[in-house]
């Protein structure tokens, strides 16, 4: 290999050759290692190989299976172990066996399948390339939503869009992928459910419903059953609670194993419904590898020779390095958490974060909107500036959809390119570009009930409490958003001079809705008039604040106290504290779920640097 000394390594990862020093010291002086990753090492044409290398690197140097050491990835999913154990992978069979001619054989006897799958089945990718082709003419997607999520989303809707027959099970009711379904079956929801889950050390845990089924919805296994009966295979599908399954599970994995597969159930074969009901969380495969052996036919562990696959040189046209990925307070596609106004607030737009510097050269303003584009598609965003981005790069989260923007739509610009083996798209590098985006006037909708979405260049949706809040931006006339508006009494004030017309609309004296436009103003703060949504209307709603002063807390950082930016600086600067800790006893802010105390870390270390400069 090429890059081997410590300046060229230090220089590939874009790292000073001392900090890389460093690392490589702390690593060697200290035995009991664990690796953390995720998704910046696995979602890359490159991923298993950067896997094997950190794999590899444990077993050369002995640190797995040992009380703190090991490799570990940090699996996204919440049962994603549980969901590899049954087999719901394309590249799998049940109970950790593949398509080695002995594994389809077994399954097939166990299952007295006469038909078995001989080989592997198509990853997501490639299944929607079929789709797309017409291969696959029936397809049933379930607990997952592709036209967001996929790469290159656009050409997945139009493969879905194609296709004779679509089934969405899925529990909400709208979703982007359920406008495509001819059938859509409505699912119970995690708390509505029982079974178990598996996390990433191995435990399988019982889950227990803690809400009744609403409405129609039944549990996917439920859904499936009556499915596979209906179509003749009752005497296959005989399940009538979650126990039986899982004892089917569980005698599949023990089945003609002898010790050879890690993955045996051998305890819960015969576990009775009551014993199901009362399961107590376990941990499957014992100490694994504790004892130096691993599942090969000689015990030894295998190394997998691993190359640095070199990465093309930015293209003239796509200039810059496209990186996606999650903001802390938003789950996907947000049907778990876009109905929160309180996870909405934290960041309640698609923003693309960009350097500083490449701002300036690119023309783009803080706050501004701007054009993300790849050769697959485009999306609007709004621009943030951040010193932390690295330049050259772009950061788009992946939340957005439909059902909420008409921009920050991430899925239409990624590659469809995966890594050979695994089949993870390279999500984290998408050849891209960006340019400003003109806007003739900016402004906001807030209403208590629901809105449809304002046909305007840029229209975001946040939850609020009491109602929605339409974040717009657009060109040409924004009169046509007053159709959105519920009927009522209207109060109106224009403002010619900057463009700006303020409307209320009151329903027995309460506000129900309020549309602030602008061409060259100001726009009030939103929390004042969100609070006053439902309530009885003040003299002061057009004016877009209340009589007298009022303190701007700024965004809000800690989220379970709801206190925000400014409160916490004016505090560390007037009260000089130190720590999180001294914040969280004078605010109480992160000492809750703890998920805002790096920024409260960062406010603090701010505060130091501007004392001392
Ligand atoms: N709040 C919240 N939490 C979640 C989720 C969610 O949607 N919201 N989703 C869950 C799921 S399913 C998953 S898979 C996980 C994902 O968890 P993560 O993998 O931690 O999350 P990502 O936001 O995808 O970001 C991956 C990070 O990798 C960095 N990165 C990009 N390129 C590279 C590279 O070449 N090398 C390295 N080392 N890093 C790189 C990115 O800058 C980014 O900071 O999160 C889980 N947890
Ligand atoms: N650009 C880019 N794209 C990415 C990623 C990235 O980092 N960058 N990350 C990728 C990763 S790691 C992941 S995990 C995916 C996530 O992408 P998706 O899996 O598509 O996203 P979710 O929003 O989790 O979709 C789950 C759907 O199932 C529904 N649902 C929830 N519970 C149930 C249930 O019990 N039964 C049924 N039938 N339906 C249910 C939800 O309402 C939702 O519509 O996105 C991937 N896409
Ligand atoms: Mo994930």
């Amino acid at each position: 290999m090429e890059r081997s000394d410590l300046w060229s390594v230090a220089k590939a990862c874009d790292l000073p050759p001392a900090d890389l020093r460093r690392f490589f010291e702390l690593f060697a002086a200290h035995p009991r290692t664990v690796t953390l990753f995720s998704q910046g090492v696995n979602q890359s044409l490159r991923g298993t190989d950067q896997v094997n290398a950190i794999v590899n690197l444990h077993l050369a140097t002995g640190r797995i299976g040992k009380p703190g050491a090991a490799p570990f990835s940090i699996t996204g999913q919440p049962n994603a172990m549980g969901g590899r154990e049954v087999g719901g992978l394309a590249s799998t069979l049940a109970a950790h066996m593949g398509f080695v001619p002995d594994d389809v054989a077994r399954v097939g006897r166990f299952w007295a399948a006469p038909n078995m799958a001989c080989k592997p089945g198509l990853k997501a990718v490639d299944l929607f390339r079929a789709v797309g082709e017409g291969r696959i003419k029936a397809l049933w997607v379930m607990a997952t939503n592709p036209a967001v999520s996929m790469p290159d989303a656009g050409r997945v809707r139009e493969a879905l869009a194609a296709c004779p027959f679509v089934v969405v099970s899925d529990v909400v009711t709208d979703t982007d992928t359920s406008k495509f379904a001819h059938v859509r079956l409505p699912a119970a929801a995690w708390g509505e459910k029982d079974g178990t889950v598996t996390n990433s050390e191995r435990r399988i845990s019982r889950q227990r419903a803690v809400l009744d089924l609403p409405g129609e919805a039944r549990p996917d296994w439920w859904i499936v059953t009556q499915v596979a009966r209906r179509m003749g295979w009752r005497t296959a599908f005989p399940y009538d609670r979650p126990a039986e399954i899982f004892r089917e599970h569980a005698r599949l994995s023990a089945y003609q194993n002898q010790g050879a597969r890690l993955f045996e159930l051998r305890e819960q074969v015969a576990i009775g419904n009551h014993a199901y009901e009362a399961l107590a969380p376990f941990r499957w495969g014992g100490d694994a590898f504790a004892d130096g052996r691993f599942p090969t036919p000689d015990g030894k562990a295998r190394l997998v020779p691993v190359q640095q696959m070199t990465l093309q040189d930015p293209l003239a046209k796509w200039p810059l390095t496209l990186n996606t990925g999650r903001y802390r307070d938003h789950w996907h596609t947000m049907t778990r958490t876009g109905l929160s106004p309180k996870l909405a607030r934290h960041r309640d737009e698609p923003l693309v974060e960009v350097h500083p510097d490449d701002a300036v050269e690119l023309g783009l303003a803080d706050r501004g909107l701007a054009r993300v584009s790849t050769p697959q598609g485009d999306s609007v965003f709004r621009v943030t500036l951040s010193t932390g981005q690295r330049r050259g790069e772009l950061f788009v989260p992946i939340h957005w959809t439909d059902q909420q923007s008409t921009g920050g739509r991430t899925g239409l610009l990624p590659r469809p390119l995966v890594d050979p083996h695994s089949g993870q798209p390279g999500f984290k590098s998408t050849p891209a570009t960006i340019a400003p985006v003109a806007i003739e006037w900016r402004g906001f909708l807030l209403a208590t009930g629901e809105v449809k979405q304002p046909d305007c260049l840029w229209a975001t949706r946040v939850q609020v409490a009491g109602g929605v809040l339409y974040e717009l931006a657009g060109q040409g006339d924004p009169v046509q958003l007053d159709a959105l508006l519920p009927k009522g009494e209207r109060v109106e004030a224009v403002d010619r001079a900057r463009g700006s017309r303020r409307v209320a609309v009151l329903k027995d004296g309460k506000l129900a809705a309020a549309l602030f436009v602008t061409r060259e103003g100001l726009l009030p703060s939103r929390e004042w008039l969100i609070a006053q949504i439902g309530e009885a209307a003040s003299p002061a709603v057009l004016a877009g604040a209340p009589p007298g002063a009022r303190e701007d807390r700024g965004p809000i950082v800690c989220l379970c106290f709801d206190v925000g930016l400014k409160t916490i600086v004016s505090a560390v600067a007037s009260q000089q504290l130190t720590s999180v800790e001294a914040v969280g006893a004078a605010l109480s802010a992160g000492t809750n779920c703890g998920s805002c105390r790096p920024a409260i870390r960062r406010l603090i270390e701010q505060n130091r640097s501007v004392a001392n400069a």
